[in-house]
Formats: structure tokens, sequence, C-alpha cells
């Protein structure tokens, strides 16, 4: 029935909101402006110059720098998060994950990330997943980000597989809201009150039950 799971990183496989906030609030700082975690909630699933006009925007400072400045504070926090990050190892999977690709694998499933991180590439070396991954949708090569269709249309087009055939995974409802004007199958992982767009809801992605999604 389906040939490719494209999978959501942040919030799917693995959970580095907490280095983009802790990334975040130190630049944030830097240019006297505070953030907190309600607030980081926001930026997820948002694309890293969108996440800085949000900070800027949410503080009223979005007409205090030029473009250069923004450029450089976005490279500031992304070198701060990537410090972070190179502490991953794959311990820092979600549980379930690597038997879930095992068995897509087994069903000659495709496997692809669609990710709005610039830094996918990375963290899928780190967590040891590489092997299972057929393609990375790499963000800078699409118009446009999450809840636009494009991530997941560009993964389906490189792999060379029907619309209908594909699975998107997402934590974020404007992942979900993406997988579905993409119109692919969309299963949600998180709150299904908060993920109430998605075909399917599960809590963790430990849970995703391939029988039930297959038949
Ligand atoms: P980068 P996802 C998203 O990942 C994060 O949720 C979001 O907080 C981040 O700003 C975005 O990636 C871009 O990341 O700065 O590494 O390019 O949920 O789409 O996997
Ligand atoms: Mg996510």
């Amino acid at each position: 029935k389906y040939k490719l799971f494209i999978f959501d990183m942040d919030g799917v496989i693995t959970e580095t909101s907490e280095q983009h906030y802790q990334a975040w609030k130190k630049l944030a700082k830097e240019i006297n402006i505070e953030i907190d975690r309600k607030f980081n909630e926001k930026l997820k699933g948002v694309s890293r110059m969108e996440s800085l006009e949000r900070i800027l925007k949410n503080a009223h400072r979005e007409n205090d720098f030029t473009d250069e400045e923004k450029l450089e504070f976005a490279t500031r926090k992304n070198d701060n998060y990537r410090e972070m990050i190179l502490k991953c190892t794959e311990d820092d999977l979600f549980e379930g994950v690597k038997d879930l690709f095992i068995e897509l694998k087994k069903r000659d499933i495709k496997i692809a990330i669609g990710s709005a991180s610039k830094n996918a590439p990375t963290l899928v070396d780190l967590l040891g997943i590489k092997d299972y991954i057929d393609y990375i949708v790499n963000p800078a090569e699409v118009k446009r980000g999450k809840p636009a269709p494009d991530i997941f249309l560009n993964a389906a087009e490189k792999l060379g597989v029907d619309i209908s055939e594909c699975v998107g995974i997402e934590d974020a409802e404007a992942g979900i809201e993406a997988i579905k004007s993409a119109g692919m199958f969309a299963v949600g992982i998180g709150d299904s009150t908060v993920l109430n767009q998605a075909d399917i809801v599960y809590k963790h992605t430990k849970d995703i039950d391939l029988e039930e999604l297959m038949n």
C-alpha cells in the first residue's frame, strides 16, 4: 500500500528542541532579548531565519537590525547549536525508531527525512541511522517551509514515489498541515487534540503500528 515513509526529525526520531532553545536563548540574551520555553513552542518546525524573525518580532525589535546582522545572529545561533548536538549519539534516538526502520526495510518501504533543519544530515550520522535512510530533504533546495507541502513533495519526487503511496510523520501542527496539503497520509506523534488534522495519532513514535497502517 505505502512505498515511502517521510519522517520529520525533531520530535519524531529525536528531540533536539532543547538544544535549539538553549542556542536561541543564548543568542537572544546577547542582543538583550529574553525568551522562555513557552515561546519556544512557536519555533518548532520553523526554519532558522523564520525563528529569528519570530524572536525579534515578539520583542518588538524586528526593525532594529540589518539583514546582514540578522544573518550573523542566525549563524552564531547555529554555531552554538552545532556544538551542542555534536554530543548526540545513538542513545538519543527515540525508543522504537530503529526497530521501525528495520521493519520498514523488511517490507521494502523507502525511508526519507523531511526536516526543516539544515543540520539533519549531521544528526542522521550521529544517531547512527544513515544506512536506513534513502533520502534526506535539503530544506535549502525547496521554496517554502512547513506548513507548505514542499519538503514532503520533494522527498516523493526525488525517490519517484506516487503521492498516494506516501506517509508523512510529524509532531508539529505545521508539519501535519504540510503533509495534508501534499495529499499524503499523515501520522501525528503527540497529542491527538492538538494534531487533529492528522489521519491517525500515536502518543510516541514507538507506538506506531505498521500492521494497522499497512492494512
Ligand atoms: P536548523 P524539524 C526543525 O526541525 C526544528 O524543530 C526547528 O526548531 C528548527 O529551527 C528547524 O528545524 C531548522 O533547523 O537551524 O538546524 O536548520 O522538526 O523540522 O525536524
Ligand atoms: Mg518536528
